[in-house]
Formats: C-alpha cells, structure tokens, sequence
C-alpha cells in the first residue's frame, strides 16, 4: 500500500495476491520474465510458494496434477506470447484430463496488440486460449480483479474440472486504486464446486439394470479418484460384490490386491461382461470407444455416472445415466441399495477370479528374473515390491513400454498414488507431475520414466535440487524409443529416428546439480538405490541399463499405428 497525498492506495500486484490469498491459492508454479517478474517477487513476500522452472511447459503439468490431487485449481504463472505459449499445453492437457487448473499469462497493451502494431512479445493471448480450455477471461481494470479470480477458480472447479486462462495484461498490474475500494472489491468464492445430485429415478433406474445383470463389471476412471469419494466407493463396489476394473489413476482407490479387482483379467471382463458400471471414466480411445473387438460379442448394457451431462451417449448408448458428482451419486445408489443386495452370480465372479489367479501365477516368475542387462520385469519386479513396501510413495509413470508395464505389472495401495500421461498418452508430464506432487503431498516420489519421456522435462532436475524434493527418477534407458537396436536402413551417418546415443549417463545429469546419481545395470543395485533414496529423500536420479532389445513398438498400442501398403520392413 502507498500514501498518495491523504488516499491509500494498492495496485493490480496486491490485488491479484490479495485475491488468491483469499480464496486459499497460496502456490505458483511459473517462470520469470516481463512483465510479471515482480508479481512473483511480491507473491513470495506475501507468504506464497512461488516455485520457478526451467520450462513453463513443466511448471503447467505441476499445476494440472496439484488440481487433480487437492481438488483446487493449480496455478502455473508465465510471461507474455512464448511463455504463454509454452503454458498453453499443460492448460490444455489439465482441460482433456478435467483437471482444474488456472494458466495466469501476462500481456502485452491491448491498444497495440489489438492494432497489430508489434509491442513487445506482442500476441492475442485470450484468443488463441479461448479453444483450448474450459473458459477464458481477461481483467482489464484493477476493481475487476477479484471477481475475475473468483470466475476463474469456479469455472475450473465446478461441474467438470478443466483449465481456465487469466489473461493479466502488464497495465493492469501496475494500475492502483484506492486500498479500501480494492479490498471490497475482492470476492471469496463460496461453494465452488457444489454438490450435484442424481435425480431419484436416475438411481432407481440404474439399480434395475445393475440387479437383472449376470455378468456386472465396474469400470473406475480418474474421476473416482479426483472425486476423493473414497469411503462410498469402496462401500459400493464391496456392497455389490462386483468385480470391477481401475483405469490406470484409478488404480489404488481400491488396493490392486483386492479380492474383486479385475486388473489381471482385464479382456476376459470386458469381453464378457453384461452390464457396464463406468465411474468417472469415459468410453474413449482407452476403452475402445466401449465396442468393437475388445468388447466381444455379447450385448452390454452400459450405466453411467459422470458430472457432465454431455458426456453420455458419447459413444455408445448409455441405458442408465447418472449425472451428478460421484460421491453423491455413489452415496444414493448405496443408500437404495438397502441392507440385503444381492451378489453376482458366482460362476462369473469365480471365472474371473481364476483367469486373474492364472495370469498373476504366469506373470511371477518374469517379475524375479536377474537378467543383466535388466529387462522391463526384471526392473519392475524390483520397483514393485518397493511400491508394496512403501504404499504411500507417489508413482509418476510415462514412457511406452516402461509406462504399459509398469501399469500392469505395479500394485498400487492407496487412491491418487498413480500419476501418468493421463488422456493424450502425452510425454512430458514426469517432472512436473513429480515436483506438483511432492510439493502439494509433502510424500516421496518415484517417478519411473521411458528415456525418451524423461527427456522432454529433464532439464527440471536442477529444480528439484533447487527445492531438495524428496523425488527418485529410475531412467529406463534401452536407449530409444520403444527400442534401442533400430538402424538406418539406408546405412547412412544418421542413426535410425527412435535411436538415441548408446551408454548414456542420465544419472550424471543429476549429478551435476548436487543430488545422488546411479547407474544401474541389475536389478539388486536398482533397488538398493531407489531404497536408499527413499530412506533419505535426497534428489536422486537412477540410471536403469534395460536391454536395448526388450521393448515393443509403442509399447502395447502398436495397433493404432497406420501401416503404408508399400514398404514394411
Ligand atoms: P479415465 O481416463 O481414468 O478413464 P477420464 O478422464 O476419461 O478417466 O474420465 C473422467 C470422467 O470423470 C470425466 O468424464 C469427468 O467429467 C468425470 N468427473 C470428474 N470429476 C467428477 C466428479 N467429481 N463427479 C462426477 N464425475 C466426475
Ligand atoms: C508430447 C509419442 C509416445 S511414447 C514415446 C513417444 C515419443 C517415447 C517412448 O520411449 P521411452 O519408453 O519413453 O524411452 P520405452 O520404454 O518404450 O523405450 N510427443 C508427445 N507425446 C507423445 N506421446 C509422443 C511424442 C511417444
Ligand atoms: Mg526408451
């Protein structure tokens, strides 16, 4: 605040802070830079976490994965035109992962912009963000700001969660007002994201179709675990007795041990199922749109509860449709449900327990090989007793091969341990979903990473040294992507396009900035060092040496590669 003659005057600086602060938003992810170098400066001496990175792309994946694990909106701040740019992605995976997320960029004047006349960093920011997230606002006057924070924060976190963007050009944060007007001004939001409830014959309707099935399956998705429903949905599913299927960050709301997880005998539920429960999941890509060949023949019936509406009969039809959010809807089918429901039948509960009983007992012996160089089970058997032993470790996985088995092969113990490449299957998201998590949970992670992945935030090690986070990265480097051993089939200079170079050292790139770095060539001194690193929670990098032959194209996905008619090698 400053005295200008008898007025007390604040600016658009304090009340952004002032904003934020009030609505309970006390960390940012961001990178420096014009114009909103200060606004950080400031922020940090108002008491808020203000955590740089070395990439605004990474620093937009630690507030996208916050907004998934606390249920409010992650906050990634950047500067104008290449920064914003840069954010924009992670705004947009937070969008298509219904993670609630606020990307604030700064901006160029307006008057400039608008007549294209060349200002600095010059962009039309609100324009190029407005399709690619859920809403898109700019504040162009200082009174504004508390209710333009306060749209932002609710329209990320009610009905389905998504990236909002806050377009903050440079004169408004340097603009003042009067001190008095500006705190009135602010606004806290109440009730952000409202409770949404089912109507009654919605319930009602799903329970007769859920009661006249033979074979039930249900089907949690991300947005059970988002949804923090824990309790109800683990008193559902065991109230039902129905066998029921994680997507892959749902894993762990339930224990992967549990008696009715379906995970190991994922193709023989979906194929034969009669009637399709979905949690917060969606019938996209991932579940085969809900037809074709991975379903099987057998005719589905298919309920569904989901907060937006638009989400039903996206892909198939849904005979039973719940809208509303999870834990209501799951509290008023349990309610309906009453003392005695009935169970399944057991001819189908017992089939699928003997196909997962057969493929876990196939799967163990892969899981304790000692192969040198490791292989994908050799090295996950390892990470997954570690995983066992330490449930409240967070998981960050992306990759190919090493994201789809490591999915597989890795039980997870608690909800909103498992953090991935989400919807797009994009690569990236490891550092910053690693940092976001550690910073928001306060709990160690392992964030086990394809080399190929680890390279596109890899440069975010020094920030974790900067802030000494309790992270171990695991590189596992079959040097390339899907497979070390391609060649160029032409015999020319340049190696094959997945190829990277041979023996490479990720460990010394943790080295460099003061953290532990491993190489690993057996599976005994891997898990010596990701135990080791665990114990201490030092930044600590693990160079797996995997045998550059052991993976598959796009791990398990190959299929949805095109194939050209002319030349297959
Ligand atoms: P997965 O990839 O795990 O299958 P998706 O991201 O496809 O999960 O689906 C998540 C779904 O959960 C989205 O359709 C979203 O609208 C829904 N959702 C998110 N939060 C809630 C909530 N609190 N209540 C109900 N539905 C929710
Ligand atoms: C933003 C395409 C999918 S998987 C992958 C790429 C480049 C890397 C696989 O190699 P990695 O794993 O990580 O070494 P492994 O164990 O199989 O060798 N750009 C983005 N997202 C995606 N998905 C890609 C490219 C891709
Ligand atoms: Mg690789």
């Amino acid at each position: 605040m400053a005295d200008a003659g008898t007025e007390i005057l604040t600016d658009g600086f304090h009340l952004i802070i002032d904003a934020l602060k009030l609505n309970d938003i006390t960390t940012i992810y961001n990178v420096p830079g014009i114009p909103i170098t200060d606004l950080g400066r400031y922020m940090q001496a108002e008491g808020m976490r203000v955590l740089s990175f070395r990439h605004e792309q990474n620093a937009g994946y630690a507030a996208a994965i916050a907004g998934f694990l606390t249920k409010k909106p992650g906050v990634c701040m950047t500067v104008s035109a290449p920064g914003f740019l840069n954010g924009l992605t992670a705004l947009a995976h937070a969008t298509t992962n219904c993670f609630p997320m606020i990307l604030i960029s700064g901006s160029s004047e307006r008057e400039i912009v608008d007549l294209q006349q060349g200002d600095y960093e010059e962009m039309d920011q609100l324009a190029i963000a407005k399709p690619l997230c859920k809403a898109a606002y700019r504040v162009l006057c200082a009174e504004d700001i508390g209710i333009g924070i306060a749209r932002a924060i609710r329209s990320a976190v009610s009905g389905r969660p998504g990236g909002v963007y806050l377009d903050l050009p440079a004169k408004l944060i340097g603009q003042t007002m009067d001190a008095d007007a500006g705190e009135k001004s602010l606004v806290k939001v109440i009730d952000a994201a409202p409770r949404q409830l089912p109507s009654p014959e919605s319930v009602a309707r799903a329970l007769d179709v859920i009661k006249s099935a033979e074979r039930p399956l249900i089907i949690l998705g991300k947005g059970a675990a988002y949804a923090q429903a824990d309790d109800e949905i683990r008193a559902f599913v065991e109230k039902s007795g129905m066998p029921y299927l994680p997507m892959s960050m749902a894993k762990g709301l339930l224990p992967d041990t549990h008696s009715q997880s379906a995970g190991p005998a994922r193709s023989l539920v979906l194929k034969e199922a009669d009637v399709v429960v979905m949690i917060g999941a969606r019938l996209n890509w991932l579940l085969s749109h809900g037809k074709g060949k991975s379903w099987g023949d057998k005719p589905k019936k298919f309920v569904q509860i989901d907060i937006e509406p638009k989400e039903i009969d996206s892909n198939v039809q849904i005979v039973a449709p719940l809208v509303g959010d999870i834990g209501s809807c799951v509290s008023a089918l349990l309610k309906s449900m009453g003392d005695k429901w009935p169970t399944p039948p057991t001819d189908w509960t017992e089939a699928v327990s003997s196909k997962k009983e057969a493929n876990v007992k196939r799967m163990a012996p892969k899981l304790q090989n000692n192969n040198i160089p490791m292989d994908y089970h050799g090295a996950l058997g390892v990470l997954r007793t570690i995983v066992k032993e330490r449930p409240d470790i967070i998981l960050v996985n992306e990759g190919a091969n090493t994201l789809d088995i490591a999915r597989s092969v890795i039980d997870m113990y608690k909800p909103r341990k498992r953090l991935d490449v989400g919807t797009w299957g994009v690569m990236g998201i490891g550092m910053g979903q690693a940092i976001g998590a550690a910073v928001e949970t306060g709990c160690p992670v392992l964030a086990i990473e394809g080399d190929s992945a680890f390279g596109f935030s890899g440069m975010e090690v020094e920030t974790i040294c900067r802030y000494n986070l309790p992270i171990c990265i695991v590189v596992f480097n079959n040097g390339g992507i899907y497979r070390g051993s391609d060649v160029n089939p032409t015999g020319g200079l340049d190696v094959a396009p997945t190829v990277f170079v041979k023996d490479a050292r990720y460990d010394k790139m943790m080295e460099a900035f003061g953290g532990v770095g491993v190489n690993a060539i057996s599976p005994d001194t891997l898990a010596r060092a990701v135990n080791e690193a665990l114990d201490s929670g030092k930044p600590t990098l693990v160079n797996a040496v995997i045998d550059e032959k052991a993976g598959t194209e796009s791990g398990r996905i190959g299929n949805l590669n095109p194939q050209s008619v002319i030349s297959k090698k």
